[in-house]
């Protein structure tokens, strides 16, 4: 049975290396796994709950409709990622490229590592701020706030 289309968003950052390239790079290939991608700026924002001292970042964020279920998404996620060269050392560690699923359609899910909405994106100003820009309609599930109420 074919799948329904579901409105996904994905915030990109970076703060390793050439940081417009790794974004670049990651638009170019969401543009080829999303339908009707939207894109926002790209901001400079510096590292926000980090453990140690780290290079300012560049976020943005991307909004698309996909027919791939949350974990297939995720798994390109990582995909991409990783062809930035992306390690996983520690956590919060600074980073290549950084694509998380922030919202996947009205879908709650807590499941084998995959938590959508994100948990804690309603208080990072660099993911609210660029997805407000590109999707105000978007609705946040958990507290029924759209993008710009939030
Ligand atoms: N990502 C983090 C932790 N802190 N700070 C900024 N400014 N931008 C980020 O993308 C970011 C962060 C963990 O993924
Ligand atoms: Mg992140
Ligand atoms: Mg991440």
């Amino acid at each position: 049975m074919a799948r329904v289309a579901t409105t996904v968003a994905i915030a990109l950052g970076s703060n390793v290396g050439d940081r417009h390239a790794h974004l670049h790079h990651a638009v170019e290939r969401l543009s080829t796994l999303l339908t009707n991608l939207r894109v926002s700026h790209f901001i400079e924002s510096e590292p926000v709950d980090v453990p140690e001292p780290q290079p300012p970042y560049l976020n943005g964020a991307t909004v698309g409709e996909t027919t791939l279920s949350a974990r297939e998404l995720l798994d390109a996620l990582m995909a991409i990622e990783r062809e930035r060269g992306r390690t996983r050392v520690t956590a919060r560690a600074p980073r290549t490229l950084d694509l998380d699923l922030i919202l996947y359609g009205d879908a709650i899910i807590n499941a084998g590592g995959l938590i959508v909405p994100h948990p804690r994106f309603r208080e990072r100003a660099f993911v609210v701020d660029p997805l407000k820009q590109i999707a105000p309609e978007l609705v946040d599930p958990v507290t029924g706030q759209r993008m710009d109420q939030l």
